[in-house]
């Protein structure tokens, strides 16, 4: 059939916006998906079906992008990630449909809790944090700025873990995510690839008396697609988020089978269904585990697969041009295998000659880098990687030596830069550096902020920024304000556009318009009366969650991120006791009232990131029951902070916490969304906090600490964190306060790992920062106390974050790296003659 002559033209129960029939496809959903009659329909029925009501709106526009990309076969973006954090579908799919006070009507006119069921879906935690949330973001705004695009990853069976606190420990829980179901997902078994492993190669002479190579595998995966439609915000393209699951392969089963090695058929089965069974959740600190390994080059290879496929059997498109129709963003190394893998595909599967595969392969790949941690760098020991992957060690090997070539001829008698920008490690064991080859293999590599492009082209990859100057670029992050204004913050969203129209939502600069409401009265009032209602809802849930009350008038100081030494939730901590000390030295000091929040996960492995939490929750049970505080501070840890947690959090908080040490946090994305949501920041300068800094005004942020230069140069000297603590007495008071066990029931040794690494090490260098960070927190605590400055500061940092919409991020990729033309795509039942 002609995909010209097909007609999607349908106006019924599945597409119509109107309330009447909203109302009737959810009742038609209950009965025919769910197999329930309302009387006996649970909640999460009417989830489900509410949810395959938008679905059904969604599909529509999905096929008609699709049928659009087949015919226009234009240039499209693979968003290559092993992660996504997606965060709840059903609010930002009535957000970008343009539906959702219709359906809210629709469903209290059926005589049901909107809120309850909008609750009621289990989130897609398929993501750490940042890196993860970051994809998620770029999928909404690729599809609101019509870029046709792929995101590709790996449908984990279980997602990131659910935290519960016992006796102020971390717990981890597995997360059953798919347990009742996933509408927004459609599995394609008939468009599965099979993925190779192990095994060894082979040399032999093709039809043609080439020399070539043929991979001998000894084991055999299946990965089954499962798409999930993305809709951008007032447009129809619908793009696709496809996650590959593994299966067993049968052929191979039946092999070990008629053999008599029933067992070996079976173990064949585990193997392949572990492959996408779990998400790793340790970020920013690999383990180098094998599996961890073949879940990357699992999900690269099928994901190349579908590409060529696209191209040459659905398109008839001719290999030769590929890098003409894709362009592959690699999020970070962790799909940095997809260069040996389409060097393989090339070469092995499509007899193409090696400088054209190279060609090919350098002209696809752009790397997105998102570390400098040295424990975050990928690299994977070379027997390990050999044994899996044979033939993609031998294509490494190659493109090394042609590389290194290279580097000799332009830096004669440079033994020492060979050894640093070597794909091979060989300073100890051997490993294999996925940086490098990301780097050696893209057209393009990018850090995400000012500073982290910056420090990766003098640090990390400086070897390479100096041979490819013009490879190197920066994209700062950004965050969608669909879901984290939108959706997030509804009655921020309406003060908005009361004043200044919707236009901001897609162009997020037009928030400038704010700044002339600056001076209105009645406006800040509003805005601090919706500020104080979110604030509200945020103490109700705590007093729900933790059984605390809290003031709403007081501060609330929140921070709210994975758990990690650089990110120094410990030295917010030392801020909390030594205004406990204070108040215990002077019970009537006056200082302003304070709740501190905290949220995040840690990384099951790390021990220190568990002891911050647990020490946290400590002191809070010591400060929220002193008599001495009188309620003047408080604190909160929440647990099983996640995406649709976070939505709850950033539109109530009155104060950012953003104080890692300079030079260690890439970029930051919750810094955005909070100072969106008029947050004001205390930060240093670190990744995007210095350009949220420059955005809003140095007079709208609190600023403290060293700066990364200042950082290294101290390092350098040899750092002795004892001299801060023998100088400072307040700092000695807080450490002693720990030491002491004043918070651990008397028990001395609980939180010794932790003060031993900060009295003789502090490799993030709280001492050093400590004294600047009390004294910021003390004209934060003042200048909080002038309500009505405050919200000027509030509303200027709304009114500037224009720059950190991953809109504008996008566009930077679009028009820099990729070079994508937006394609846009006809709205249903109306005629169009875009094309
Ligand atoms: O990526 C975010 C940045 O905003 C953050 O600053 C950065 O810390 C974060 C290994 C990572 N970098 N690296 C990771 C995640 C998982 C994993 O297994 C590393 N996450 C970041 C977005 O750019």
């Amino acid at each position: 059939m002609q995909t010209e002559d097909i007609q999607i033209r349908i106006e019924d129960d599945r597409t119509g916006l109107e309330i009447e029939t909203l109302k009737r496809a959810i009742l038609d959903n209950l009965f025919y998906i769910q197999g329930k009659f309302p009387e006996i329909a649970t909640l999460n029925d009417y989830y489900m079906a509410l949810a395959y009501t938008v679905r059904d709106r969604l599909i529509h526009r999905w096929l008609i992008s699709s049928q659009t990309y087949t015919k226009v076969q234009p240039r499209e973006v693979c968003y290559l990630s092993a992660e996504f954090l997606m965060g709840p579908h059903l609010g930002n799919n009535l957000i970008n449909l343009g539906i959702y006070d219709r359906m809210r009507q629709a469903v209290q006119e059926l005589g049901l809790n909107f809120e309850a069921l909008l609750e009621q879906e289990e989130e897609p935690g398929l993501g750490n944090g940042g890196l993860g949330r970051l994809a998620a973001c770029y999928l909404d705004s690729m599809a609101t700025l019509d870029i046709p695009s792929v995101g590709y990853g790996i449908r984990y069976e279980f997602g990131i873990f659910d935290q519960d606190i016992h006796d102020g420990w971390q717990v981890e829980i597995t997360d059953k995510w798919l347990k009742n179901g996933n509408p927004w997902e459609i599995a394609r078994p008939e468009w599965a690839f099979e993925v190779k492993f192990g095994g060894r190669t082979e040399r032999y002479t093709d039809e043609k008396g080439r020399s070539r190579v043929k991979w001998i595998p000894d084991r055999m995966v299946q990965g089954v697609p499962y798409d999930t439609p993305i809709l951008g915000y007032e447009t129809s393209s619908t793009n696709t988020l496809r996650l590959w699951s593994a299966q067993a392969v049968e052929s191979f089963d039946f092999r070990a089978f008629n053999a008599g090695d029933y067992y070996g058929a079976v173990g064949n089965k585990v193997f392949s269904e572990n492959l996408s069974k779990v998400l790793y959740p340790n970020d920013e600190q690999i383990q180098g585990k094998q599996l961890r390994l073949e879940q990357q080059y699992f999900f690269v290879s099928c994901s190349l697969q579908d590409m060529i496929r696209t191209h040459c059997d659905r398109r008839g498109l001719p290999i030769s041009i590929f890098h003409e129709k894709f362009t592959v963003q690699l999020n970070d190394t962790h799909p940095a295998i997809a260069v040996a893998e389409l060097m393989r595909l090339l070469l092995d599967e499509h007899g193409i000659e090696w400088d054209q595969a190279w060609h090919i392969t350098q002209s696809t790949m752009a790397y997105t880098n998102h570390t400098l941690l040295p424990e975050a760098l990928e690299r994977w020991a070379v027997g390990l990687f050999g044994s899996l992957l044979p033939r993609h060690l031998e294509i490494i090997y190659e493109i090394n030596g042609r590389f290194l070539n290279e580097v000799r001829l332009r830096y004669p008698k440079d033994d020492e830069r060979i050894r640093r920008m070597s794909i091979i490690d060989e300073s100890g064991d051997r490993y294999v550096r996925m940086a490098n080859l990301a780097t050696l293999g893209s057209y393009s590599i990018n850090g995400v902020a000012e500073l982290h492009t910056q420090l990766l082209k003098q640090d990390v990859l400086h070897d390479f920024a100096e041979m490819y100057p013009e490879r190197f670029n920066n994209k700062t992050n950004g965050v969608t304000p669909r879901r984290f204004m939108v959706l997030s913050n509804p009655r921020l969203t309406k003060l908005i556009t009361s004043k200044i129209g919707d236009h901001w939502i897609r162009n997020l600069q037009e928030l400038r318009q704010l700044e002339s409401f600056v001076e209105d009265l009645e406006f800040r009032s509003e805005w601090r009366q919706i500020k104080l209602a979110i604030k509200r809802d945020l103490a109700n849930y705590i007093q729900e969650q933790n059984g605390i009350e809290v003031n709403v008038d007081s501060i609330f100081d929140i921070q709210a991120k994975r758990f990690h030494e650089y990110k120094r939730q410990h030295l917010n901590v030392l801020h909390i006791i030594t205004l406990y000390n204070r108040l215990k030295a002077n019970p009537n000091l006056d200082i302003t009232p304070r709740t501190f929040i905290f949220g995040g996960k840690a990384a099951p492995g790390y021990q220190m990131a568990k002891l911050i939490i647990k020490l946290i929750n400590s002191v809070a049970d010591v400060v929220n029951s002193d008599p001495d505080v009188r309620d003047r501070i408080k604190v909160v840890f929440l647990k099983d902070y996640n995406v649709k947690f976070a939505q709850r959090v950033y539109p109530a908080a009155d104060l950012s916490e953003q104080i890692s040490t300079a030079g260690k946090e890439a970029s930051g994305t919750g810094n955005m969304k909070f100072s969106m949501n008029g947050a004001l920041t205390i930060g240093t300068l670190d990744g995007a906090n210095i350009e949220i800094r420059e955005e809003v005004g140095a007079e709208n942020f609190f600023l403290f600490g060293l700066t990364a230069s200042k950082v290294s140069q101290i390092k350098a000297k040899g750092y002795d964190p004892m001299q801060y603590y023998i100088a400072n007495s307040e700092l000695k008071a807080a450490i002693d306060r720990i030491n002491s066990g004043f918070f651990s029931k008397g028990d001395t040794a609980l939180f010794k790992p932790l003060v031993g690494s900060l009295m003789y090490q502090d490799p993030y260098l709280l001492f050093a920062d400590y004294q600047s960070y009390i004294d910021v927190q003390t004209q934060v605590g003042e200048a909080y106390r002038d309500q009505d400055h405050w919200t000027r500061m509030s509303i200027l940092n709304t009114a500037r974050m224009g720059k950190f919409s991953s809109d504008r991020s996008i566009r930077e990729y679009v028009k820099e790296v990729w070079k994508i033309d937006p394609l846009k795509i006809c709205p249903p039942n109306e005629p169009c003659s875009i094309h």
